[in-house]
């Protein structure tokens, strides 16, 4: 069925962003636009003696220069939205630009604004800071050691916070009968979304109202937290999240650069744009990952597992970023369990200040890494048991009979049945096939391998109850506004704030099937916090559960309404009216039915000459969803990949993945999200990395440097799902943004630590390069 729920639809969006139509940020043009440039540290750690900028105040061009001093009183510090709580935790101001102290390579120091941008850059150089630089620490571990330097001299031992959950005791290890330990360290990752980070800032001083553009995945939050920060009334602030260039997580952040940018504009009453080059990008758009994970996983002779324990120094880097303290805590920490029936769980998260780029959400945002270490570490007890590592994982997953399940954490896991994408996937890979080919191959010395993931994510954020529970302090529900128009188009209006994931087509799909109208009727507006009332916008694969859910209600309010219309004009009541396909029917005694349009009862809400008694003209549906619990989307990843003997490369040979997302809307935009969420696990567990020195410089600050994946280095993914719905919300969907970067990444070290077995390896640290693959081999040597 096409252009329905459940259809294939091309993206409505794509004929506009394929074809340079698309409007970003940095295209805003206005008049007498000023431009902005940050002077960055290109210290980790030091403290700043003086600042003398005549002389950039000299360019012919350069309007303003402000130092941190300068806009201290006017410019408030930049918060963390995420504290969790019984956490002891610090969040230490973040001034927008530093004061005394800089505390990472690229921490604002002063800004230039100028009438030209060149001229901008130009005069940075012109600025003379005096610093006395002072020992970095970059490493968490390190950075809680007590010789180290204190990041903030409020955070003793650099701990920003320590966040525990679960019960399992020291003695469910030591008397395990099989107990493994392991520690995994998840490198730190660069997002580089296609578009970098702008903003542009216009003020009416005779309204004092700002209007800011900004490439942003949650536009109301920023107008909330910018309001705090410019101390400028909310409904004084409008953000406009017009074409975003994707984000992954790094575009939630409320950064510096923005503030900035808005207080220059109210400033000099002139209008003010900041663009962030690809460097800059590198430098301070926040990063991802970078945990030290020390895990214990505790199980019986049979294969059956019984409790895992963690112990996560999560790297937060100079700074607390506004969802940062939430990414290993509820959404690294909570799913430690994953698909399997654990009867006991404990996790410990120290989340560690250095001197860094602030880490925050990046794709998958702490589930990846909790799946990461759990997989490898189920592979780990299947290879002490010598058991396969396909039968640990049906042995010990959680049954189809057994949801709402509730785990050793605490969450209750809505709906599932994981063996049915286990075994889908099985048969899509052919795994019992590939082994025996495996051994053949072997002995010819070749090295092929395979992995398996089978993995439970929590998304579709949030229950706003358990959002505040665990230290979010904002709401997480969605908000929905269907307007239909006299001509039964109609417009809807969403708190959410998609940027490259398509809900201006899935939403419209919402619309076209309960209202059975054509898609094309359905305009989907987003991102203008002047048009949407509120919302929270676009992460943690929350804006088809959330904000889907949020809409479908809408709808119905609006469906409900044009019933009582509907009756009036077919001469009955409420209750004997049927609306199906677009068409409000009635059935006589007689059996004649008598039908209006949706059109028709549309117009007759507008033209309000025949009303029923009580009800109010015009036609629109509103509605304020905050979901009962998350959803818990699951799935099965296999890979096939050979190791070359000689050079330690790679190879994917076959990538299948099955994922379960509840019911899909479209199948093909659903398929796209796994695809890239498929490439970028892959990129983890392959290329990526970001590396820093001991004096904290940034040495992976260019595409030269970190290695990005490229559509090349894959084979075609194999796809499927299947659709176990989500029993608590109203559509039964579960989100699909991440799924393919959470279950990638294991699944991918898993097939190549498998075909290096004949090496007697038994992991190997991400990212698994040629020359890290190479080494292990040889230092395995083939008869190991
Ligand atoms: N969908 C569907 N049926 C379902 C579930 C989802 O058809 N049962 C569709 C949706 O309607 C939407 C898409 O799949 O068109 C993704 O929806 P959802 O799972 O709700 O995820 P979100 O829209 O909330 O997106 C967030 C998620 C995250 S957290 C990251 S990070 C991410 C991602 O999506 N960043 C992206 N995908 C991205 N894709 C692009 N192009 N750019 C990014 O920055």
């Amino acid at each position: 069925m096409s252009g329905v729920f459940g259809g294939t639809v091309k993206r409505k969006e794509d004929p506009r962003l394929i074809t340079g139509q698309g409007t970003y940020t940095d295209d805003v043009k206005l008049q007498n636009l000023a431009h902005a440039a940050i002077l960055r540290s290109p210290y980790a750690h030091a403290l700043i003696k003086n600042i003398d900028v005549s002389k950039a105040l000299e360019h012919p061009s350069v309007i303003a220069v402000f130092t941190g001093k300068d806009i201290e009183q006017r410019v408030g510090p930049i918060p963390t939205a995420w504290l969790p709580p019984d956490s002891d935790i610090k969040a230490t101001a973040h001034p927008a630009l530093a004061l005394d102290r800089v505390r990472y390579v690229g921490d604002g120091v002063a800004m230039v604004v100028a009438d030209d941008l060149y001229a901008a850059k130009d005069a940075l150089e012109l600025i003379a800071v005096e610093y006395e630089v002072l020992p970095a620490v970059v490493n968490q571990e390190a950075a809680m050691d007590d010789a180290a330097p204190l990041v903030h001299s409020d955070a003793p031992h650099n701990i920003a916070f320590h966040w525990q959950a679960g019960d399992a005791t020291d003695e469910m290890f030591e008397s395990a009968p099989v107990h493994v330990s392991h520690r995994f360290v998840q490198q730190r990752l660069i997002p580089n979304a296609m578009e970098p980070r702008s903003s542009v800032a216009q003020y009416n001083k005779s309204t004092g109202s700002l209007t800011m553009w900004v490439t942003t995945q949650n536009p109301h939050i920023h107008r909330l937290l910018l309001s705090g920060i410019l101390g400028l009334p909310e409904h004084k602030i409008r953000i406009l999240a017009i074409d975003v260039g994707g984000g992954f997580g790094s575009k939630i952040a409320c950064y510096p650069d923005e503030a900035l940018v808005g207080f220059a504009a109210m400033e000099l009453g002139i209008p003010v744009k900041w663009t962030e080059e690809r460097r800059e990008n590198f430098l301070v758009t926040t990063h991802g990952r970078d945990m030290i994970l020390d895990v214990d996983l505790a199980g019986e002779k049979d294969g059956t597992l019984t409790a895992i324990r963690v112990r996560n120094m999560a790297n937060m880097g100079a700074y607390l970023s506004t969802a940062g303290p939430g990414v290993p805590t509820i959404l690294f920490g909570l799913i430690v369990p994953g698909a399997y029936r654990f009867a006991h769980a404990k996790v410990d998260v120290y989340g560690v200040f250095t001197n860094t780029t602030p880490t925050d959400a990046y794709r998958g945002a702490g589930r990846p890494e909790a799946t990461y270490l759990l997989e490898r570490m189920v592979d780990l007890f299947a290879m002490e048991l010598s058991m396969d590592p396909v039968e640990v994982r049906r042995k010990n997953l959680i049954g189809a009979d057994e949801f709402p399940y509730h785990s050793a954490l605490g969450l209750e896991y809505d709906s599932g049945n994981y063996q049915q994408a286990l075994d889908k996937a099985i048969g899509m890979i052919g795994y019992e096939t590939f082994r025996k080919e495996q051994e053949e191959l072997r002995s010819q010395g070749r090295y092929v391998g395979i992995g398996c993931t089978t993995y439970v994510e929590i998304c579709g954020l949030g229950p706003s109850q358990v959002a505040g529970a665990v230290g979010f302090q904002g709401g997480l529900w969605e908000s929905s506004t269907v307007r239909v128009h006299p001509t039964g188009k109609v417009t809807v209006f969403t708190g959410a704030s998609p940027h490259g994931q398509g809900e201006e087509t899935t939403f419209a799909q919402i619309v076209g099937d309960r209202l059975g109208i054509p898609i094309d009727d359905v305009e989907i507006v987003h991102g203008d916090t002047d048009r949407i009332a509120m919302g929270w916008g676009t992460y943690g694969s929350r804006t088809t559960p959330v904000g889907g859910n949020a809409l479908a209600i809408a709808v119905d309010r609006v469906i409900d309404k044009a019933r009582k219309i509907a009756a009036h004009m077919l001469l009955t009541v409420e209750e004997n009216v049927e609306f199906d396909k677009g068409i409000f029917y009635t059935n006589n005694e007689d059996g004649a039915v008598r039908q209006a349009t949706f059109q028709e009862v549309v117009l007759q809400a507008y033209l309000a000459w025949n009303l029923p008694s009580g009800v109010e003209p015009g036609l629109e549906g509103h509605s304020f969803y905050d979901p009962v619990n998350f959803v818990y989307p699951f799935g099965t990843h296999f890979c096939m990949v050979e190791v070359d003997r000689e050079t330690g490369e790679i190879k994917i040979l076959r990538y299948v993945a099955v994922d379960d997302c509840g019911r899909v809307i479209n199948p093909m935009i659903a398929e796209g999200q796994v695809h890239g969420g498929i490439a970028q696990g892959i990129g983890q567990a392959l290329w990526e990395g970001a590396i820093y020195d001991d004096q904290g410089q940034l040495l992976t600050g260019t595409f030269m440097d970190y290695a990005m994946p490229k559509a090349h280095f894959f084979p075609e993914f194999e796809t499927a799902f299947t659709e176990t719905p989500a029993p608590q919300n109203l559509l039964g969907v579960k989100g699909i943004g991440e799924t393919g970067t959470i279950a990638s990444t294991p699944t991918v070290v898993n097939a190549v630590v498998d075909a290096l077995r004949p090496f007697g390896v038994r992991d190997l640290d991400m990212p698994l390069t040629p020359e890290k693959v190479w080494r292990a081999m040889e230092k395995g040597g083939e008869s190991a």
